[in-house]
């Protein structure tokens, strides 16, 4: 935890620093590459990029909530691809084991994320259940002093890359629910586990997907999180409470990011004899984004505060993810409109950003998903 404003100042400076000098300039590379520079990824350990909100007695920089929302408003504005590949890290690859783990366990993986030595991934998806996440059919079944794993995982953000995966398989067929689901660390190499190929995706080209394929995967009974069958579906939705904030943050800086490049679009292109950012209705669409930018900036900040403060924000978690992911989609949308045909060509990253954040409307839970939770919850609170 960052404790004076000077610290965090600098922090977030330095990684606006970074953002602009050496990944926005790398955008291009990436997309077209579909890989990360190796050069910038040591950069980014060196940085402790992958450890911000590991805790410092394992080697992180133990960020708060609020403060880790500040430093993804920084990191959100270039290509979401080097985000997402220290994202699983600090985000839904760790927080199993941060929240839920033994301190055996902490002690044991939770170093080597932090130096990015090794990448984590989450593996909850599967080919049958997506938004039915209690619904998972990959079996762990007890033989010894290991779990035999069998099922296929889907879209597995950094699978390739990954050296251990947070993954949730069902340890008691009887209970067909979310009491049936107990959560593991598999460490790459474990025999039995494989990856299928890359998945070829609509945008955000340089962070990877694939399938995880468990046949007869023997894991370590010790490597169930926490040591508790059972608990491993409550690990996975109090990981996605906080990763959702994380991803809301992801959204306002992207926002803010197409933002400025629209901005800078409509005062230097002229149309009628004039500079098209002093037309009304081009106007409209820069100060309705604006509005809403800030809207979910303040959404986001005052729900990481209280998670800070101990509150339980499964409630306001989802109704960042819900605003902003939208918000995002829209910006997205005027910021294109705002570079009429020129934002349809990729020589503009406005093109690129309005298919890669298209993903912040599905991944960590569709807006769908999030307005179930909010009004389930407000159901439930109501007949306390
Ligand atoms: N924190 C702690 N516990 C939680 C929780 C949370 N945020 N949300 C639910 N739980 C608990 C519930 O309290 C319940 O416990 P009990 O059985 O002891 O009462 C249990 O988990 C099951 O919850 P629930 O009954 O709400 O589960 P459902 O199957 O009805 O559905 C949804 C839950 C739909 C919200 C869940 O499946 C979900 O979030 N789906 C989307 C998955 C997702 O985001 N996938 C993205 C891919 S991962 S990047």
């Amino acid at each position: 935890m960052i404790r004076d404003n000077e610290t965090l100042t600098l922090l977030v400076d330095s990684l606006s620093r970074f953002v602009r000098e050496r990944l926005v300039p790398a955008e291009n590379e990436v997309a077209e590459t579909d890989e990360i520079p190796a050069d910038i990824v040591s950069e980014m350990r060196a940085l402790g990029l992958f450890g911000l909100t590991i805790p410092e007695e394992y080697g992180g920089l133990g960020l708060t909530m609020e403060e880790e929302v500040l430093a993804a408003f920084e990191i959100a504005k270039t290509s979401p691809a080097f985000r997402s590949l220290i994202g699983t890290n600090n985000g839904i690859g760790s927080q199993g084991l941060i929240i839920d783990g033994t301190d055996e366990q902490k002690r044991h993986y939770l170093p080597k994320l932090a130096s990015g030595e090794l990448i984590a991934s989450f593996a909850l998806t599967e080919p049958g259940s997506g938004s039915d996440a209690a619904s998972l059919r990959t079996t762990a079944v007890r033989d010894g002093d290991h779990y035999v794993i069998n099922g296929t995982k889907r879209f597995i953000t950094n699978a390739p890359e990954a050296g251990i995966y947070t993954i949730m398989a069902r340890t008691n067929p009887d209970i067909k629910g979310s009491g049936g689901i107990s959560a593991f660390i598999v460490e790459k190499g474990t025999p039995g586990l494989s990856l299928g190929k890359i998945d070829k995706k609509m945008g955000q080209k340089g962070a990877h997907t694939c399938d995880v394929i468990f046949e007869n995967c023997r894991v370590p009974a010790a490597n169930i999180i926490g040591g508790n069958e059972g608990v491993g579906f409550k690990t996975a939705m109090k990981v996605l409470d906080k990763g959702r904030l994380h991803i809301a943050a992801i959204c306002v800086g992207a926002a803010e990011r197409m933002l400025d490049d629209a901005l800078r679009y409509a005062m230097e292109r002229k149309q009628f004899g004039q500079p098209i950012a002093e037309f009304q209705l081009v106007q409209a669409m820069l100060a309705d984004s604006r509005a809403e930018i800030y809207a979910a900036r303040s959404m986001v900040l005052d729900a990481a505060r209280r998670r800070d403060n101990k509150q339980d924000v499964s409630t306001e978690a989802s109704c960042c993810k819900l605003f902003a992911s939208e918000m995002c989609g829209r910006v997205a949308d005027r910021a294109v409109q705002i570079h009429g045909g020129a934002g349809y060509v990729s020589e503009y990253a406005v093109e690129r950003f309005y298919r890669d954040v298209r993903l912040f409307r599905i991944y960590e839970g569709t807006t769908q998903i999030q307005q179930l939770v909010i009004a389930r919850n407000m159901v439930r609170d109501a007949t306390r």
